[in-house]
């Protein structure tokens, strides 16, 4: 029988040194769970890399049999690799393009040499493992190649292609002096999905203006078969976000935590560090507030988690920094004895601590520049269990599509994301409850596993169009 491969830049797990020896920590990400269903059942798999180098031989072999039995398989990369493919070209040319940062783009093409030799390792250790008759499920930025190379490879295999990220205008893809390979790499796919239905659009417009391959109402006509685009909004884990909320242990830390900062009202952010997410931006819009609003003072504090990330890449230790010269400002400015205005966390929090911040604040600021979905603004409405607070969304987030319900704001209206803060710490608990409740109903439907049985309805379908074609 077919069996189901997923691949990924990283596995659902994290691969650590301790004392001389590797530990493995599961992911607990949304995506994980969701696709759990698919690669833990009969001989499917997840392929991947560990996230950490390994060069010695018996140990690579060790973890492979280690990962096996969680069904997964690794790819291993080196520090070159790491730094040229990872670092360089995802993070520093495909992740600022595809943001609309054209500014940080860095056109290095050794960098694209590394991507291109990545992308075929990774086809290489699907191709050990691959029948010709399988579904292999690629997702997101890094493996753009990788879909075409498999159907070089694997003809009639059923190949799908998913990206977290948002895909920007023709007028920026056309900027990467790689963009026809990158383009008709993704087009060795059956079926593409994007979060929003711009993201779909968009790269509709830059297949057609860059590979000539013209398309209608989402299928593009390739030479020889018909590939499916469409949009697929992500959904989250509801049900565990709802359930952690209600637990005793999150109500505890709730308890303790509100002891701590005593009854501010409290605005909470959380991030990994990227510029993407508009974090200064955000602590510009604090510091206008509190300026205006003398009457806040003590009385409204900001929580703001910032997860490190890629912080070997240039710019985002410059943002780092930038961040805490802000941070340090504002509180310098107004903190007094028993006040603080930011709260500020430069780490990631256990689930249960993740779930009390969300469940103990009155407002989520959830502003990006840009943001393919941001599940972080799903899972606060998700664990608001008690059917209170609000939600101020970046209408720049693929969330945005779906929570219309939230107080929706443009990140770069400074002006419009103070009113709106305003307009939440004065908002009636009817309303707060009303916009709650609709946003929760969504969430409900529309969860992780309802998106993956989506898509891949949707790709069998595709499938089944293909040979009804070929039959003709
Ligand atoms: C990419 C796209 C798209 C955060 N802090 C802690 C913690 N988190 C978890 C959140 C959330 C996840 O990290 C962040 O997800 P986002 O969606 O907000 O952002 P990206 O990492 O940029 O993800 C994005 C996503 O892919 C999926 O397609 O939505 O647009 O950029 O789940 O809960 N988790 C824990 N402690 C923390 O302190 N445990």
């Amino acid at each position: 029988m077919a069996k189901t491969i997923i691949v990924s830049n990283r596995l659902p797990i994290s691969l650590r040194h301790r004392n001389g020896r590797f530990e493995f920590k599961p992911s607990a990400g949304g995506l994980a769970t969701g696709l759990g269903s698919i690669y833990k059942s009969g001989e499917n798999i997840w392929i991947g890399w560990p996230g950490n180098t390994v060069e010695d031989p018996e140990q690579r072999a060790e973890i492979i049999l280690e990962l096996h039995e969680l069904k997964m398989a690794p790819v291993f990369l080196t520090k070159k690799d790491v730094e040229e493919f990872y670092e360089g070209f995802s993070n520093e040319t495909l992740w600022p393009a595809f943001h609309y940062f054209t500014q940080y783009m860095v056109y290095n093409p050794e960098h694209w040499e590394a991507y291109k030799r990545v992308n075929q390792m990774f086809c290489e250790a699907i191709l050990k493992k691959a029948d010709p008759e399988d579904t292999i499920w690629v997702h997101d930025y890094q493996l753009l190649l990788l879909p075409k190379l498999l159907r070089d490879a694997l003809p009639n295999a059923t190949i799908a292609f998913f990206q977290h990220i948002p895909f920007p205008s023709y007028e920026i893809i056309r900027m990467i002096p790689w963009r026809k390979e990158l383009l008709e790499g993704i087009c060795g796919s059956d079926l593409i999905g994007f979060h929003t239905y711009d993201d779909m659009r968009h790269f509709l417009s830059a297949v057609g203006r860059i590979t000539g391959l013209s398309s209608e109402s989402g299928y593009i006509q390739a030479e020889n078969r018909i590939i499916n685009v469409d949009s697929f909004p992500m959904g989250i884990d509801y049900g565990k976000f709802e359930k952690q909320a209600k637990s005793r242990k999150t109500q505890n830390i709730v308890k303790n935590f509100r002891n701590q900062v005593g009854d501010s009202k409290l605005i909470l952010t959380i991030d990994r560090l990227d510029y993407s997410k508009g974090i200064p931006q955000r602590i510009h819009v604090f510091h206008e507030l509190l300026k205006k609003h003398k009457d806040l003072h003590g009385k409204i504090s900001m929580i703001m988690i910032v997860v490190p990330s890629r912080d070997k890449v240039q710019s985002y230790k410059e943002l780092k920094e930038e961040i805490d010269l802000l941070v340090g400002r504002v509180n310098a400015e107004y903190s007094t004895l028993n006040w603080v205005p930011i709260h500020y966390f430069y780490r990631g929090f256990p689930f249960e601590e993740l779930s009390a911040f969300y469940s103990m604040s009155d407002i989520a600021l959830v502003t990006p520049l840009r943001d393919g979905m941001n599940l972080v603004c799903k899972e606060f409405v998700a664990s608001k269990t008690d059917r209170s607070g609000v939600l101020i969304l970046s209408e720049m987030a693929g969330a945005s599509k779906e929570l219309q319900d939230a107080v929706l704001v443009n990140p770069n209206d400074k002006q419009g994301v103070i009113d709106a803060i305003y307009q939440a710490l004065t908002m009636k608990p009817q309303e707060q409850k009303a916009r709650i409740v609709s946003m929760q109903y969504n969430l409900k439907k529309y969860d992780i596993f309802q998106w993956v049985k989506v898509f891949t309805d949707r790709l069998a379908h595709v499938k089944k169009k293909q040979a009804e074609l070929v039959s003709k």
